[in-house]
This record gives structure tokens, C-alpha cells and sequence, in this order.
């Protein structure tokens, strides 16, 4: 796809015959790690996958997806990015570029490969030359002003998830207004309000995953 993304100097891959890579951004502790946990085990039976996380000093969020289980430890590469995990999606991707690489080269071919990368700000997102889609992950109790801020993540990602639903009472924000202002500024693209605590087989974005990847849902879902 052809959006632009702020300062990309990337020229998209192409496709060819290989994995949809399928970057998750948005900001700290808004549940990219926990829809990387979510996804993993819906779709690993259907789909060869790896996942690849940015962390910036430490190998935290690969560690806790293998603790978790949720696939093969040789199937989850961990990229420390030493810098704003922006920089390691979207200006110098070769890292994540050469992780990605390596599952296709030891364990290809693969249907999909996720590229989780740092918590960021609103401004982060991935690279073309990265990812082939991505998904921004935003979370209720950062308040219900969120969406209306805008960025690129926001507004042009393929797909907004707005997370942790499940808190809204707690921290006081409406839903209502978080999906209204998501769907203004999108201008029609997919919105997903959930709560991945409370949903954790995430129907709505394992279905969107499988629609990019044109295959149907083989189990219940
Ligand atoms: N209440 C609630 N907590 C969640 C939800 N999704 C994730 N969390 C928690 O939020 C924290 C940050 O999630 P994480 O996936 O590490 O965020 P990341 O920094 O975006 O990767 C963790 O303690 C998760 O268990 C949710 O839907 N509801
Ligand atoms: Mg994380």
C-alpha cells in the first residue's frame, strides 16, 4: 500500500512469494506484547509464524512471550535497539530487517512474520520498507482525549486497536467518544475497541490478520 508515513526513505519490499510482516506499534503499556501473546496461539496452527521485538536496552517482551509459551523460543528474536525504538522501525530498520530474515532463512517459508517494536510515542510508526502492514495499539486509560490527538499511527495505521476496554470505568473515559474521534480521523479505516484481558482469543484482529493474508478462519473463532 502506498500511504504515506511522515519521513519513510524506505521503498517497500516486495511481497513475492514471502511472509506478511506485520509490524504492532503504539505507546508504552498500551498491550502490543499482549496481542503478540494473543495472536500467537489462534493463529499458530493455521499459519507458520515468528515474531520479532524491539526492546531498547533489555530482551523483556521476547522473554515473556517464550515464558508465555505462545511459540517456539527459536521462532521469537528479540532486536535491542539501543534508541528511540522509532529509529529501529522506521529510519535504520536493518536490524529488525536482518531479524526477519533470519526466521525466513531458518524457518521459512513462513506465512507471517510480527515485528513488535518499542514503545513509542504517537508519532512512531514502521518503515514500508519494514513492515507490509501495521497495527497501532492505543490504551483506554491513557483517557478518552487519545484518538483525537491524531498521528500517524492514528490515523493512517491498517488497523487502530483501542485496548483495555475493560478499564474505561476505572479511569473515567468514554468509549463512545474514543471510537467516534478514532472512525473521524481514519477516515475508513478499521477501528477495534477491545480488551484483551477480558478477550484474550481476539476474534476481531485475528479475522483482520487473515483477511490480509486472504485465508479464511479454520476454527472457531
Ligand atoms: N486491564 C487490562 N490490562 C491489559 C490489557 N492488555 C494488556 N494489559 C496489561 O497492560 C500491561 C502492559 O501491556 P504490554 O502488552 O506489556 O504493553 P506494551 O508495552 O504495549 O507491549 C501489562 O501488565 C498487561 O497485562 C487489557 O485489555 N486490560
Ligand atoms: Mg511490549
Amino acid at each position: 500500500m502506498s500511504r504515506d508515513h511522515g519521513t519513510d526513505r524506505h521503498q517497500a519490499a516486495p511481497r513475492g512469494g514471502r511472509a506478511l510482516r506485520l509490524g504492532i506499534g503504539g505507546p508504552v503499556g498500551g498491550g502490543k506484547t499482549a496481542l503478540t501473546a494473543a495472536l500467537c496461539p489462534v493463529l499458530r496452527d493455521e499459519l507458520r509464524l515468528a515474531v520479532v521485538t524491539n526492546d531498547i536496552y533489555t530482551t523483556e517482551d521476547a522473554d515473556f512471550l517464550r515464558r508465555a509459551g505462545v511459540l517456539a523460543d527459536d521462532r521469537i528474536a528479540a532486536v535491542r535497539t539501543n534508541c528511540c525504538p522509532h529509529t529501529a522501525i522506521r529510519d535504520d530498520i536493518a536490524a529488525n530487517l536482518d531479524a526477519v530474515e533470519a526466521h525466513e532463512a531458518a524457518h521459512g517459508p513462513l506465512d507471517l512474520v510480527i515485528i513488535e517494536s518499542g514503545g513509542d510515542n504517537l508519532t512512531a510508526t514502521f518503515s514500508r520498507g519494514l513492515a507490509d502492514a501495521q497495527i497501532f495499539v492505543l490504551d483506554v486509560a491513557g483517557g478518552d482525549k487519545v484518538p483525537r490527538k491524531g498521528g500517524p499511527g492514528v490515523t493512517r495505521s491498517d488497523l487502530l486497536v483501542i485496548n483495555k476496554a475493560d478499564l474505561a470505568p476505572l479511569v473515567g473515559a468514554d468509549l463512545e467518544v474514543m471510537l467516534g474521534d478514532a472512525h473521524r480521523v481514519r477516515d475508513g479505516l478499521p477501528v477495534v475497541l477491545t480488551s484483551i484481558r477480558k478477550s484474550p482469543d481476539v476474534p476481531e484482529i485475528a479475522d483482520w490478520v487473515r483477511a490480509r493474508l486472504g485465508v479464511a478462519a479454520t476454527g472457531p473463532s
